[in-house]
């Protein structure tokens, strides 16, 4: 149904799409190529919410060339959209334009669209394809995939640790246990978060100002923070505010004795959102799904034991993140606070996506079974 030429050409686009890596939330990363005998007229990738969809990109890359557009094949990574959302629809520009051809790498999740964008092109005489390399355009946008299916972020939970598993010597030391390219990996993927997590135990043993540093980007993710007492210290340096969206903390309640707490929060202008669970915790799910609410597609989370352990047996995590070093530390803190197993069957089974090595150390990504 594809030809070798529209491999190589969806392969572009998806480059493309590749470099509104750290740029697009909450929108997904898109890439659009205009072919037309063979020739690229435009190329282009969407840009930072409100500005232009990828279609738009090529299309006027396309006209900045001196180039028409009539008769060509646009290939895109998603479905072209056809709702007015802060931009008008993309399905319709290409119809404009004379495109005669639209190849799509997925059709899109978002319930505004769905199927319409194509239907749209297909209305207007344009031959229609989808499905081409869709498992890398879904890779792509595992976030905002997720967030549309199910309306809660995908949740990455990153992890350094010795060989023998061991994150943190008992007395909480743990800079450093892995290297320097292993660190600045764990910032590409600070970078690509809509947001990152972590807990009131990690704030108040390391105070991390959770930013990405190591690698140059265009935007700071939102920095979220868990702590059911309010027990932060306002001058905790993750909520430090300034440039970037504000940072956000989930507690258990912000009335009675932690009224006070909240609002000297609130002045400093964090945002503080109360989601209680039965126990008087802050409820996961709830707090997921208010991430989701906000437009954060990709969740990325790095904190301790403690919550690392709630947030797996919650089933919030979708994946781990894990750098190994080949160092020995013995016992210290473990990864995730699990309770202890009777018998194997009762076991959280993983599927391993990717093993690379970073530096000196190795990357684990492996992904927790759908429940
Ligand atoms: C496209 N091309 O490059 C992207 C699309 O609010 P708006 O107008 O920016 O629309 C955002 C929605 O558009 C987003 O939720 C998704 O459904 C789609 N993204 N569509 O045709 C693009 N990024
Ligand atoms: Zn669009």
């Amino acid at each position: 149904m594809f030809s070798e030429i529209d491999h190589t050409f969806m392969l572009q686009a998806l480059a493309l799409a590749e470099r509104g890596m750290y740029l697009t939330t909450p929108n997904p990363r898109v890439g659009c190529v205009i072919v037309r005998d063979g020739d690229v007229l435009g190329a282009g990738f969407t840009q930072p919410a409100g500005g232009n969809h990828a279609e738009i990109q090529a299309l006027e890359d396309a006209a900045a060339r001196g180039h028409g557009v009539a008769g060509a094949t646009a290939y895109v990574t998603l479905e072209p959209c056809s709702h007015f959302g802060r931009t008008p629809p993309c399905a319709d520009a290409l119809v404009k334009a004379g495109i005669v051809r639209v190849i799509a790498a997925m059709e899109d999740p978002n319930p505004k669209v769905s199927g319409r964008g194509l239907q749209r092109l297909r209305e207007a005489g344009i031959e229609v394809r989808c499905g081409l390399l869709e498992r890398e355009a879904r890779e792509l946008n595992i976030g905002f995939v997720a967030r549309m299916a199910r309306g809660t972020p995908w949740v990455r939970l990153k992890i350094a640790a010795s060989l023998d598993g061991t994150t943190a010597l008992e007395n909480g030391v743990s800079q450093w246990i892995t290297g320097e390219a292993a660190r600045a990996d764990g910032h590409r993927w600070r970078a690509r978060a809509c947001a990152i997590l972590t807990g009131i135990g990690t704030v108040r043993e390391d105070d991390p100002q959770l930013t990405v540093r190591a690698i140059d980007t265009p935007r700071q993710p939102q920095r979220v923070l868990i702590d059911s007492r309010l027990d932060v210290s306002p001058r905790a340096r993750m909520l430090a505010t300034g440039d970037g969206p504000a940072p956000l903390v989930f507690c258990a309640s912000d009335s009675g004795e932690a009224a006070t707490r909240a609002e000297i929060l609130r002045q400093q202008g964090v945002e503080v959102i109360p989601v209680a669970n039965a126990r008087g915790k802050v409820d996961l799910q709830a707090m997921l799904k208010a991430l989701g609410q906000r437009g954060i597609n990709e969740l990325h989370v790095e904190s301790g034991f403690k919550l690392n352990g709630s947030l797996l047996r919650e089933g919030c995590v979708d994946e781990l993140l894990i750098y190994l070093a080949p160092t020995l530390l013995g016992p210290g803190r473990a990864m995730f606070d699990l309770p202890q197993l009777e018998t194997l069957d009762k076991r959280m089974q993983l599927t391993l996506h990717d093993i690379h090595q970073t530096g000196e150390d190795i990357r684990i990504l492996a992904r927790l079974a759908p429940a």
